[in-house]
């Protein structure tokens, strides 16, 4: 294995903050862009902007497209928006090498799944992470809130041997390998499908849906529904509601993906993580009216 040979997929926050804070630790990643944003860039070689509270940094990237990729791959994150992965990850498959090791960086889940099924021979691991970024514009990011990234094989028996190891040490991001990647995705679904939604449907910050009044009423149902989801899936989620409600107190100000992503029209990742919940649901024979409530309203407010 090339110990330099790292790739990544998609350069929005957290695409760049993964080569940002690879170069950190001395690693050379190359950048994967759609093509036609690769076009829009004169140079290859771009400047990556990593900004901390209290210091910034500056590193030089290379910028590939999936036409322009001209050695295999074979460590791969995939940092792209859960509906945008699938495509994504076919565009380069070509160039993957038969034990490539991939890591999948989405949102939700469901999207992870279809991956690990469409790449038999490869190791895919998953990634769920608390980490806060966000672009000032590209190749420019800040890393707002210093979290930790929980990784994990998908498949069982796999992922024990080299993989991400060297992710533990000397790496400015915080990650932790486990054994139990599926419990972590749900734990973080379980948060997100409660306040990500409802944030985008009434377009408010975090901390506004503790208001004692209509919007905490849905919370609080939409974490009564997410327990019982859970139960019946036999996943351990103790104590969620004061879980949900401390997210809303520690992130108060801030304006959740989904809601940021409703502003600017784009596609959510909720048919990830309310839609990946009620599909169980409806499998378990579990009612979730809330939530079905809650994708109804914002897809009548045209958001998806
Ligand atoms: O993960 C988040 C998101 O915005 O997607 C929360 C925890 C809600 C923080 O904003």
């Amino acid at each position: 294995m090339h110990a330099d040979n790292w790739y990544i997929l998609g350069a929005g926050s957290i695409g760049c903050l993964w080569a940002a804070s690879l170069c950190h630790k001395g690693e050379s990643p190359r950048l994967i862009l759609r093509e036609s944003s690769y076009q829009q860039f004169g140079q290859k070689r771009i400047p990556l902007k990593l900004s901390t509270p209290g210091q910034t940094s500056l590193f030089d990237v290379d910028i590939v497209s999936p036409e322009t990729i001209d050695n295999p791959i074979n460590r791969l994150i995939v940092c792209t928006k859960a509906q945008d992965s699938l495509a994504a990850l076919n565009s380069v498959k070509p160039h993957l090498t038969d034990n490539c090791q991939i890591l999948l960086l989405q949102n939700g889940m469901g999207s992870q799944q279809i991956i690990r099924d469409a790449l038999p021979t490869q190791t895919v691991w998953a990634g769920s992470s608390t980490d806060g970024a966000y672009l000032s514009s590209p190749f420019e990011v800040h890393h707002a809130g210093q979290g930790q990234t929980w990784i994990g094989s998908l498949r069982n028996g796999q992922g024990s041997e080299q993989g991400f190891n060297d992710l533990s040490d000397h790496f400015r991001l915080k990650v932790i390998q486990c054994n139990t990647i599926e419990q972590k995705l749900w734990e973080k679904l379980a948060i997100n499908s409660c306040i990500n939604g409802l944030t985008a449907l009434f377009n408010c910050r975090n901390g506004e849906l503790l208001d004692n009044g209509e919007k905490q009423a849905w919370l609080d149902e939409l974490i009564a529904e997410t327990c019982s989801v859970l139960a019946a899936l036999e996943i351990r989620a103790t104590s969620l509601k004061e879980k949900v409600h401390g997210v809303c107190q520690t992130t108060a100000s801030n304006i959740s993906s989904t809601c940021q992503d409703a502003r600017k029209g784009r596609v959510t990742e909720l048919s990830f993580i309310n839609g990946f919940l009620i599909k169980q649901a409806n499998i378990l024979g579990v009612s979730v009216s809330s939530h079905n409530r809650l994708m109804d309203q914002l897809s009548a407010a045209g958001i998806r």
